[in-house]
């Protein structure tokens, strides 16, 4: 997956927001963030692969989100909407792409730059509790994405504000990045 620094131009949430020329962002920045990716083409081994990934890390329940017109239907704007809505969650947020494609934006610490990852099928991308993030569809408008979750998904998001500024979970992932 390719990540660069986002250019915060005002404008459609859809299209790149890539600097001319291009500000890329190094595996290793992302890495220091703990933000986790992998790639693990859809084809036939894909399901052992993941389920390996899976196992490994000790996520037991999954299902299948269609961010899409046709997926959501009458919430579809709303959710749209609140997914580009910087926010947190208290646990992580897992998705392995199986179709489509979007953006996800990661605040880079301690500048607060925003990182804007374009995620593909086959993309696994683990952002850590208490990271600051949203996302958005590109201009294709149609994800598909495996959800994965340790135990009972907790997917409240809380958005930014000097609460989750203080929020144990954030500055827990505060704490661990260093
Ligand atoms: C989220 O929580 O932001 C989402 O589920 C976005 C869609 S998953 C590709
Ligand atoms: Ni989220």
């Amino acid at each position: 997956m390719r990540a660069y620094y986002y250019d915060n131009l005002p404008g459609d949430q859809r299209l790149p927001h890539d600097y001319a020329p291009t500000r890329p962002v190094a595996p290793e920045t992302l890495t220091a963030l703990n933000v986790l990716s992998w790639h693990i083409p859809i084809d036939e081994g894909h399901k052992d692969a993941v389920n390996a990934v899976a196992k490994e890390r000790g996520y037991k329940n999954r299902d299948t989100i269609n961010v899409s017109k046709e997926g959501m239907g009458e919430v579809y704007e709303a959710k749209i909407k609140g997914f580009f809505e910087e926010h947190m969650h208290e646990d992580e947020e897992i998705r392995y792409i199986l179709s489509g494609s979007g953006f996800f934006d990661v605040r880079e610490t301690p500048s607060d730059a925003w990182i804007r990852v374009a995620v593909e099928p086959g993309d696994l991308l683990v952002l850590p509790a208490g990271i600051y993030h949203r996302f958005t569809l590109d201009e294709k408008n149609q994800i598909k994405a495996l959800r994965l979750f340790q135990d009972e998904p907790k997917w409240v998001p809380h958005n930014r504000s000097n609460a989750t500024d203080a929020n144990v979970h954030r500055l827990g992932y505060l704490r661990e990045i260093g």
